[in-house]
C-alpha cells in the first residue's frame, strides 16, 4: 500500500507544510492501516475508551465515574534507563550519564524497526502544547503513536488536539516550528493476527535528538517511555533549549504555600522519581492556618522575569501519579481529585465491585484480582498493585488547585528545594549558604533508586537535581549552566536553596519523620527564612534549625526521633566526600565547574 492511499492521511486539519510532510514520511515508513488526526474532543475520548474496552486493555471501572483500569506487559511497568538514549552529534556532548549513539547510526537502526512497525494498526497523529496555550511563544510537539492508550493518556496529560493545532500558525502567519515525536509499541499486526491488551516489543528504544529537537521511542507503551511531551521533550530536549535559551528545565514540582498571615510563596521542589513530589504538591499541611495549592507535581520550566526574579511554569495538564502510599491519611488531595473520575490507572489492582486498589489505600477488601490478573487475598504475600502502578488524572480536577495555574507568565520562586530518600547522613532540612553552595549541594545529591526505573531498587546513587535520567545533554556543562542563572540576578532576588530529606530511617528502619501533612513544619521554617525570621545552626554541610525553630506543636512523634531526623554527623559526612569525589570523577575532573571543587574542598575542611 503505497502512503497516498492511507485512509484518513489526507483529512489532515492543518495545512502546516512541515506538520504534512512529516506525517506523510511517517505513515509511508510505517505503514498503518489508517491515519487519525486527534482533535482532543469529547466524543475522541468516548470512541477510542469504548475501543480499548473492546479490546480487552482497559477496563471500564464501576467506582469511578469515565475511569479505567490497564494493565500493561509485566516486561513494561517503568522507564527504561539502560534503553535511553541522547544521540548528539558528539559523544562527548551527551556525558558520561547518558548512553549515546551517533544520530545516523541510531536512525538507520530505528528506521528499520519502525518500518511497518504499524502495520494491522492505526496510526493517531497528537498536536500538543506542553505550557498554557496563550503563551507568547507556545512550545509545541506532534506525537505520531499507534498507540490509543497512549492518546487518552496524552488527552489527560497536555494540552493537545484543536486547540493545539491552532498554535502552530502565529498571529503573523508563519507556520511555527515544533518538535516531532515518534512512537510505536513495536507490535505490528499481520492480517487476521488477533491483538494482545497490551502489544509492546522486548526490544525498545528511547532515542532523543538534542540538535534536531526530535525525538523516537520505540516497543514500550509505559509512561515516560511513551507520553513523549513528559520527560522526552519538557526535560531531555527541553533541557537543551533552556541551556541555549538561558533557562531551566527541571524535574519540580510547584507549590504556593499561604501562611496564616496571608502571605505568600512559591516554592520548587526536586526529588528523584517515586520520592514525594507528588505529595508535596498535593500537601494538606498540618499546621494550623496554613494552606498550600498545588500548580504542578513533576516539572517545572523556568526563566527570569521582567522583575529579575525566575518564574516557574509548569509544562503539564494533569498528574501521573505513584499510586502506591497515596490513600486519605497520606495524600488526600489526591484522592479527592481521582474520585471525580476521568482517570486512567495502570497496574494497580481490581475490587470484586470494579473499583481500584493498592497498597497504602484504606480499606483492604478481602478479595482482588491483582495487576498480573491473578486472584489475589491479604495471605498471598505478593503486591496486589505493582510497586510503580499509577494514576492518571486530570489537573483541572484538584481540589486546591491555585488559580494561576494556567498563567503563562508563571510564578515568582521563593526557594528551591533539593531532596532524595536516604536512610542516614542527610538531615531532614539543610539550608545552603548562597546560590553557589546550593547548586553544590543540588549537584551532589543523592537518593536510593526506586520502582519508577526499571532495575534494583534501594541503591544509592547521585542524582544531580533529580535529572539524572532526564539530562539531554552533559552533567558537567549542566552544572555550569545552573551557576551561570545564579550570576544573572541579584542574590536576594534569587530563590533560597534548601536540602531536605523525609526518608532518614531509625531503628527497625521506621521512618524518623513523619512526612506527607507534618512536612509543612519544614516548610514554614523554610517561608521564615526567607523573611528573615526564623533561628539556623551553622554547620559543616550548612544551616539546619535550631533547636526552637522548627514549629513541633502538637506533632506526635518524639522529640528524640526528630533531633536525630536533623543531626548532622560529620564522621557520616566524611564518608561522603569520597563518594563525592568519585562522583566528580565519573562527570571529569576537567568537567566539573571550579566552584563546585571549591565547594567539596570547602566542605573537606569544615568537617576536619
Ligand atoms: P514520580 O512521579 O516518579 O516523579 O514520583 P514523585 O516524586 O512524585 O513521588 P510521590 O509523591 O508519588 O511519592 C512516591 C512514594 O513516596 C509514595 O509511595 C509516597 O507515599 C511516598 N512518600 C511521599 N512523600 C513522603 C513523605 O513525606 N514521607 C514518606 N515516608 N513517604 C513519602
Ligand atoms: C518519573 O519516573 O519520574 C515519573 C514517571 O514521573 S514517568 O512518567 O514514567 O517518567
Ligand atoms: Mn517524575
Amino acid at each position: 500500500m503505497t502512503a497516498s492511499t492511507v485512509p484518513g492521511l489526507e483529512q489532515a486539519p492543518t495545512t502546516h507544510r512541515a506538520l504534512l510532510d512529516w506525517v506523510r514520511d511517517v505513515a509511508e515508513l510505517t505503514t498503518p492501516l489508517r491515519v487519525v488526526w486527534c482533535d482532543g474532543s469529547q466524543d475522541e475520548w468516548r470512541e477510542l475508551s469504548v475501543d480499548l474496552v473492546n479490546a480487552g486493555t482497559l477496563v471500564r471501572l464501576s467506582g469511578k465515574p469515565n475511569s479505567f483500569l490497564a494493565v500493561s506487559d509485566p516486561g513494561d511497568v517503568a522507564r527504561v534507563e539502560d534503553r535511553t538514549f541522547i544521540c548528539s552529534e558528539n559523544e562527548a556532548d551527551a556525558g558520561p550519564t547518558n548512553n549515546w549513539m551517533h544520530p545516523v547510526d541510531m536512525k538507520v537502526l530505528l528506521t528499520e524497526h519502525f518500518r511497518a512497525s504499524m502495520a494491522g494498526r492505526t496510526m493517531y497523529v497528537i498536536p500538543f502544547c506542553m505550557g498554557p496555550l496563550d503563551s507568547e511563544e507556545p512550545k509545541l510537539g506532534v506525537e505520531i503513536t499507534d498507540s490509543a492508550y497512549v492518546v487518552l493518556s496524552m488527552h489527560i496529560m497536555t494540552r493537545m488536539g484543536t486547540a493545539a493545532l491552532e498554535r502552530f500558525t502565529a498571529p503573523d502567519g508563519t507556520e511555527r516550528e515544533f518538535v516531532p515525536a515518534l512512537h510505536s509499541v513495536g507490535a505490528p499486526l499481520a492480517p487476521g493476527q488477533a491483538d494482545v491488551p497490551w502489544p509492546c516489543n522486548p526490544v525498545k528504544y528511547i532515542s532523543h535528538f538534542p540538535e534536531e529537537r526530535m525525538i523516537w521511542s520505540y516497543g514500550s507503551g509505559y509512561g515516560g517511555n511513551s507520553l513523549l511531551g513528559k520527560k522526552c521533550y519538557s526535560l531531555r530536549i527541553a533541557s537543551v533549549m533552556a541551556r541555549d535559551e538561558g533557562w531551566l528545565a527541571e524535574h519540580m514540582l510547584i507549590l504556593k504555600l499561604i501562611s496564616p498571615e496571608n502571605e505568600v510563596h512559591y516554592v520548587a521542589a526536586a526529588f528523584p522519581s517515586a520520592c514525594g513530589k507528588t505529595n508535596l504538591a498535593m500537601l494538606q499541611p498540618a499546621l494550623p492556618g496554613w494552606r498550600a495549592e498545588t500548580l504542578g507535581d513533576d516539572i517545572a520550566w523556568m526563566r527570569f522575569g521582567e522583575d529579575g526574579r525566575l518564574y516557574a511554569v509548569n509544562p503539564e495538564f494533569g498528574f501521573f501519579g505513584v499510586a502506591p502510599g497515596t490513600g486519605w491519611h497520606t495524600n488526600p488531595n489526591a484522592m479527592r481529585t481521582i474520585e471525580k473520575g476521568n482517570t486512567i490507572f495502570t497496574n494497580v489492582a481490581l475490587t470484586d465491585d470494579g473499583d481500584v486498589w493498592w497498597e497504602g489505600l484504606e480499606d483492604r477488601p478481602e478479595h482482588l484480582t491483582s495487576w498480573t490478573k491473578q486472584d489475589w487475598t491479604p495471605g498471598s504475600g505478593d503486591k496486589a498493585a505493582h510497586p510503580n502502578s499509577r494514576y492518571c488524572t486530570p489537573m483541572s480536577q484538584s481540589p486546591i488547585l491555585a488559580p494561576e495555574w494556567d498563567d503563562p507568565k508563571g510564578v515568582p520562586i521563593s526557594a528551591i528545594l533539593f531532596g532524595g530518600r536516604r536512610k542516614t547522613t542527610v538531615p531532614l532540612v539543610n539550608e545552603a549558604r548562597d546560590w553557589r553552595h546550593g547548586v553544590f549541594l543540588g549537584a551532589t545529591m543523592s537518593s536510593e533508586t526506586t520502582a519508577a526505573a526499571a532495575g534494583s531498587v534501594g541503591n544509592v546513587r547521585r542524582d544531580p537535581m533529580a535529572m539524572l535520567p532526564f539530562l539531554g545533554y552533559h552533567a558537567g556543562d549542566y552544572f555550569q549552566h545552573w551557576l551561570n542563572i545564579g550570576e544573572r540576578a541579584a542574590p536576594d532576588m534569587l530563590p533560597k536553596i534548601f536540602y531536605v530529606n523525609w526518608f532518614r530511617r531509625g531503628d527497625n528502619s521506621r521512618f524518623l519523620w513523619p512526612g506527607f501533612g507534618e512536612n509543612s513544619r519544614v516548610l514554614k521554617w523554610i517561608v521564615d527564612r526567607i523573611e528573615g525570621r526564623a533561628t539556623a545552626l551553622d554547620t559543616p554541610v550548612g544551616r539546619i534549625p535550631t533547636a526552637d525553630a522548627l514549629d513541633l506543636d502538637g506533632l506526635n512523634t518524639p522529640l528524640a526521633d526528630v533531633d536525630a531526623a536533623l543531626n548532622v554527623d560529620p564522621g557520616e559526612w566524611r564518608e561522603e566526600i569520597p563518594l563525592i569525589e568519585n562522583w566528580f570523577k565519573h562527570i571529569g575532573d576537567d568537567k566539573i565547574p571550579s566552584a563546585l571543587r571549591d565547594e567539596l574542598e570547602s566542605l573537606r575542611l569544615r568537617l576536619g
